[in-house]
């Protein structure tokens, strides 16, 4: 059952589809409008877990700090961090008597004070209006699929985007590329994809190719697809202001990019300097801006990562000019303390300052906003544009598609990789804990940058993050440039990176089946301990463990220098020890808690009672990979069937699923 209340006026944000009558009253919550909007009240329960919130830092559980939906760019991904990249406004409050979710949607800003000011006391400010929606439930997983049902169904990428793809800032031309392929492919490691960085683009303009680094590009294109893989290019939010750059003056002949006061259009510094800013929230723009991916997928393009589109902006001409001035008025004068921090600051707080964000406007149906009531929808819009294009271009096909800026309701049209993580342990269990708060809220394709973006990896971290993210649907090593190269073929484990590659591939029609069976039903890949195991005391505070699809448990090591780690075992398990697709061991272990060693050329999980597990043999390729030839590892005492998904692309039916019935083995 689900409710709604309105509040105020707010933008329509298209997180929802279908229509759900407006109640009353507002369950669960005090309300009080206050000048700047809204503050929803309720008394937390001791036993209260409060789930959610998609993308954000910290636990599962989000209880006991300040949380802020505003979207912003920060590689600083620390605890002490209010605000990510995205806008994941849903919340389930879950303890044994009562269960609810609890939705605020609007585009302005969101701030969520979850027992930090007052442990017992949850408080949601919104600024502006907003839309209320209240989820009942009995079970915290049906509160996650009624949620699900009221925003959609999830995106599902095609088949090859489960494939492993290699990325990094700093590949600048064809040859660059051309060695990663040849790399991967001598060392006969799997490999679907090749992600294109900024440096493809000429002089940083969207929807452009620099032909210099990359002559001929649809010939390359085609090469790198006759060899098996995937170019996938980024796409920047910020246009470049140039003239007879034909997307910029496109856009300015018909309007379509943001304004300001005066009416023009709004210019602000991104990668190619000055740029502007589609005007997405606005349906004409926003489908114009859309088609210009028409460029790419003519030359063979599939996928695209859309970048920057909180959007960043690293300063606006006028906050520019203004710390110029700052800085010139004190030439020549002995700078007393003050000054200094004045000068200092001046530049230090030019980027993605929320000043510039009160400085433009959207057409949204002929009205202007100011954009930082819509802050939050603009990755989601630009992703959305994507995506509808897409569907005019090639009704029939599915196209990759994944942003770092996102709202509740993008996760329709694209997925989402989580930002400028670095190569730290702690980013790896964060990785971990996000992504059954981002199912939860949608998105269902995910990824982190494996490896870490920021900052210099070190093999064990490489590994051990390998080790987790074979499991991830979106599988992505990304690095930025001037750290030390990831590329995996680079490390002397190469041999374990490899195989742990081939464990992935073998896996690929459980998690593509997975996958397509939780977007099918509104379900979670990925689930907190607690949601298939709600009596258990224990299992509601494991964060360091997750349920995987049907079969699986995940206790990945997270650890420098660890030997192993302590798992919980909320039931009877078998423990699965894999080297390789043919070179594991099985174990029974009793419910209970056990310290598990796991050498770093080991990948260790768990399968569920009454529960298989299909594995593909080796291939180095999606395409290759055959849905049919499987063998089940298995954990059951009757026979058990098995729906594998195995479609031809386009939109999936039931009959893409074919059922495998597993006989118990013969006990020796
Ligand atoms: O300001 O395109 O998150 O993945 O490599 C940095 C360069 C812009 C940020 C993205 C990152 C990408 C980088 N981009």
């Amino acid at each position: 059952m689900t409710e709604r209340s309105d509040y105020g006026n707010y933008v329509k944000t298209g997180a929802t589809v279908g229509e759900v009558p407006a109640a009353k009253a507002l369950k669960y919550f005090e309300v009080q409008e206050r000048e700047e909007g809204f503050v929803f009240t309720r008394e937390l329960d001791k036993a209260d877990i409060v789930y959610g919130l998609g993308e954000q830092v910290r636990g599962i559980n989000k209880r006991g700090w300040k949380y802020c939906s505003y979207n912003l760019d920060d590689p600083s991904i620390t605890e002490n961090r209010e605000s990510l990249y995205a806008a994941h406004n849903f919340l389930l409050v879950s303890n044994p008597k009562l269960r609810f979710g609890v939705f605020f949607d609007t585009g302005d800003k969101v701030s969520f004070d979850i027992g930090y000011t007052d442990a017992d006391r949850l408080s949601v400010n919104v600024r502006g209006g907003c839309s209320v929606y209240i989820v009942d439930g009995t079970s915290a997983r049906e509160i996650v699929r009624e949620f699900r049902e009221l925003i959609g169904q999830s995106y599902i990428p095609p088949r090859w985007a489960f494939g492993y793809g290699q990325s990094r800032w700093g590949y600048k031309t064809k040859e660059d590329i051309e060695s990663v392929e040849k790399r991967y492919s001598e060392e006969k490691m799997p490999l679907d994809m090749i992600y294109m960085d900024i440096d493809y683009m000429q002089d940083y303009k969207d929807f452009t190719v620099n032909e210099e680094r990359f002559p001929d590009f649809k010939d390359f294109v085609a090469s790198m697809n006759e060899k098996g893989v995937r170019l996938v290019p980024i796409i920047d939010a910020g246009v470049k202001a140039e003239e007879n750059y034909s997307v910029y003056e496109e856009g300015i002949r018909y309007g379509y990019f943001c304004r300001s006061a005066d009416g023009e259009p709004f210019v602000a510094g991104v990668w190619p300097g000055d740029s502007v800013f589609p005007d997405v929230l606005n349906e004409k723009a926003a489908e114009w801006f859309g088609s210009n991916y028409k460029v790419l997928l003519d030359l063979g393009i599939e996928g695209f990562w859309n970048d920057m589109n909180e959007p960043a902006l690293f300063y606006s001409k006028e906050s520019l000019h203004n710390a110029v001035e700052t800085v010139s008025r004190v030439k020549g004068k002995n700078l007393a303390l003050e000054d200094f921090q004045a000068v200092s600051g001046a530049f230090g707080s030019l980027a993605n300052s929320e000043d510039d964000y009160k400085k433009f406007y959207h057409n949204v149906d002929g009205r202007l906003v100011s954009h930082d009531k819509v802050h939050n929808l603009f990755g989601y819009r630009m992703t959305r544009a994507a995506a509808e294009y897409f569907k005019e271009y090639d009704p029939q096909k599915r196209y990759l598609l994944f942003s770092r800026s996102s709202y509740i309701g993008m996760h329709r049209y694209g997925g989402i990789w989580t930002g400028d993580n670095a190569s730290r342990w702690e980013h790896l269990l964060l990785n971990l804990k996000m992504m059954p708060s981002l199912n939860m809220c949608g998105f269902l394709y995910c990824g982190a940058d494996l490896g870490g973006f920021g900052q210099d990896t070190t093999e064990d971290l490489m590994l051990r993050w390998m080790a987790f993210g074979i499991f991830t649907p979106l599988m992505r090593n990304h690095s930025s440039l001037h750290t030390r190269n990831q590329e995996l073929y680079l490390f002397k484990a190469k041999d374990v990176f490899r195989r742990f590659l081939g464990i992935r591939y073998s896996l690929i029609p459980y998690i593509y089946s997975e996958f397509v069976k939780a977007a099918l039903n509104n379900d979670m890949l990925f689930r907190p301990l607690a949601f298939d195991y709600p009596d258990d005391g224990r299992a509601e505070t494991t964060e360091d463990q997750i349920m995987f699809g049907e079969s699986l448990m995940l206790a990945p090591v997270y650890e420098q220098n660890a030997k192993g780690r302590y798992v919980y075992l909320p039931e009877r398990m078998k423990m699965i020890r894999m080297q390789s697709y043919d070179n594991y061991r099985e174990k029974i272990l009793e419910k209970g808690s056990y310290y598990i060693e796991v050498p770093l050329n080991e990948i260790v999980f768990f399968l569920k009672e009454n529960c298989v597990l299909p594995l593909a043999e080796p291939a180095v390729k999606v395409a290759d990979v055959d849905f049919d030839r499987l063998r089940f590892v298995q954990f059951i005492h009757r026979e058990k069937k098995y729906a594998v998904c195995d479609d031809n692309g386009g939109t999936i039916t039931e009959k893409d699923f074919k059922y495998h019935t597993v006989f118990p083995e013969e006990k020796a």
